[in-house]
């Protein structure tokens, strides 16, 4: 591979801005993973999708792999470049259209931050279905690229139910317009949806036009405790049949304690329970929840719960389900982001609960999830004293029986984290020979230099 230097980005990408400064090199080349030690060859921003394509006809030119990046909030390494690529970072491509109100849609660019989204949405008296911690940081580009879920996807689905329209461009440099905001359009393979979760190895996206949706009316949330967690489904369905549910989550006691310590704050209960599940709901009259309360009781489902009085309280609950990844972050957890139908929870909850007290008998393992969605993140940390190494081999070895746990419910190795450098060996327990060789072969078609996100999902 050459080396590059600024004159070569004067002669063949004019206009061009771009960085070679080893700080921005470090910082661009890594995400929340740091999986590997960064080592791009330069950075590139461009300001438009023309410039992105002709990033993608230099760097064919001169056989540069590419690495679209985002808010770099990923955690499966997906915008990981530790090999001379060049990082596309679409950063500033920000621009956001007025909200369309009879389509009730937005164009955006790429690089627009989620949280700016929820807020356009809200200014004009409509809302974005998309959630979860990062939405601060992350951007929409990286967003569809790992099809995010989060937090309401019990409601409004995936980032892929929100696209109504992709601008790309491929790695063989074509400009793709994709669906162009058409709600009905039966032409054929729907090639925007092809690009949404491919995490880069096809296209670079560089705008999208997303789906918005009503305001929602005033909710409440509801923080429960529960003695054990096969009370988690039976509570999730008699919730579902109770109240309008906008999210349903799941974590562990552990969970709690990581999370006190680490934001300063006291339990959400009195009494400790093992586990615990927070629901968000369309606000609905008090004798109607208390009722549904006495009878998760009487049931032996919950030992007890909090429900908010107030916006402020709601935000409180929520954060002992929505700070945890971040309390944890410094101990550089194992992460497992799995999934199965939501009839499968309880037998693939029996079956890790086993595996981990055989397996990790000396390990903090915490359990959390989107577990109305059927999806789990199993999250192990290293205990102090262990070398990272071999924390890092014992979790690979017990990662291949949980992973056979979930390929016998026929689930998901990566619910919505992506599959990036992290999970690549193990995506045979989730997709078929079949499918891998048609999906190796779609990506010769997108990428025939090979040059996008290369290593990455394949
Ligand atoms: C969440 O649901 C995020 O909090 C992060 O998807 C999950 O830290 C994780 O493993
Ligand atoms: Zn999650």
């Amino acid at each position: 591979m050459k080396s590059v230097n600024h004159q070569y980005f004067q002669q063949h990408l004019q206009g061009l801005d771009i960085s070679l400064e080893p700080q921005v090199l470090e910082t661009y080349g890594r995400d929340w993973t740091h999986l590997r030690t960064p080592a791009p060859s330069a950075v590139l921003f461009p300001r438009n999708t023309e410039q992105v394509q002709a990033i993608v006809e230099q760097a064919t030119a001169d056989g540069f792999a590419l690495v679209p990046s985002g808010g770099r909030t990923g955690l499966s390494g997906g915008a990981v470049a530790a090999d001379g690529e060049w990082v596309v970072s679409l950063e500033k491509m920000r621009a956001v259209s007025g909200v369309n109100r009879t389509e009730s849609c937005i164009d955006v660019e790429a690089g627009v931050i989620t949280a700016s989204v929820q807020q356009a949405a809200e200014q004009a008296g409509l809302f974005y279905g998309v959630d979860f911690a990062s939405a601060g940081s992350s951007q929409i580009g990286g967003n569809i690229a790992t099809n995010a879920g989060g937090i309401r996807v019990l409601r409004y689905g995936l980032t892929r139910d929100q696209v109504l329209g992709l601008t790309a461009v491929t790695g063989a440099g074509e400009v793709l317009e994709l669906n162009q905001g058409l709600v009905k359009n039966a032409t054929g393979y729907d090639l925007r949806h092809l690009l949404i979760g491919s995490e880069g190895t096809l296209a670079i996206i560089t705008a999208a036009t997303l789906k918005l949706w009503p305001k929602p009316p005033l909710r409440d949330v509801m923080l429960l405790g529960l003695s054990d967690h096969q009370a988690v489904m039976p509570l999730f369905a008699s919730a579902s049949n109770g109240f309008k549910l906008s999210a349903f989550e799941f974590f562990s006691h552990a969970c709690v304690e990581q999370v006190c310590a680490h934001a300063g704050i006291q339990p959400p209960l009195e009494q400790a329970s093992n586990y615990y599940a927070l629901l968000e709901f369309d606000q609905t009259d008090e004798t109607t929840m208390l009722n549904w309360f006495e009878q998760a009781m009487d049931a032996g489902w919950i030992q007890d719960g909090v429900i908010s009085q107030s916006n402020e309280q709601a935000q409180q609950l929520w954060a002992y389900r929505e700070r945890i990844s971040e309390s944890i972050a410094p101990r550089k957890p194992y992460k497992n982001d799995i999934a199965v139908r939501i009839g499968s929870v309880p037998g693939l909850l029996e079956e890790l609960d086993e595996l981990v007290n055989r397996h990790y008998p000396d390990f903090e393992v915490l359990w959390y999830g989107h577990i109305g969605d059927g999806n789990l993140h199993l999250n192990i940390l290293k205990p102090e004293q262990m070398p990272q190494q071999t924390f890092k081999s014992q979790c690979e070895q017990v990662n291949e029986l949980v992973f056979a746990a979930v390929q016998k419910y026929q689930g998901s190795i990566s619910a919505e984290h992506g599959v990036g450098l992290l999970k690549q060996p193990w995506l045979n327990f989730s997709r078929s020979p079949a499918e891998i060789e048609l999906m190796r072969s779609i990506k010769r078609q997108f990428d025939p230099a090979g040059l996008l996100n290369p290593g990455k999902l394949l």
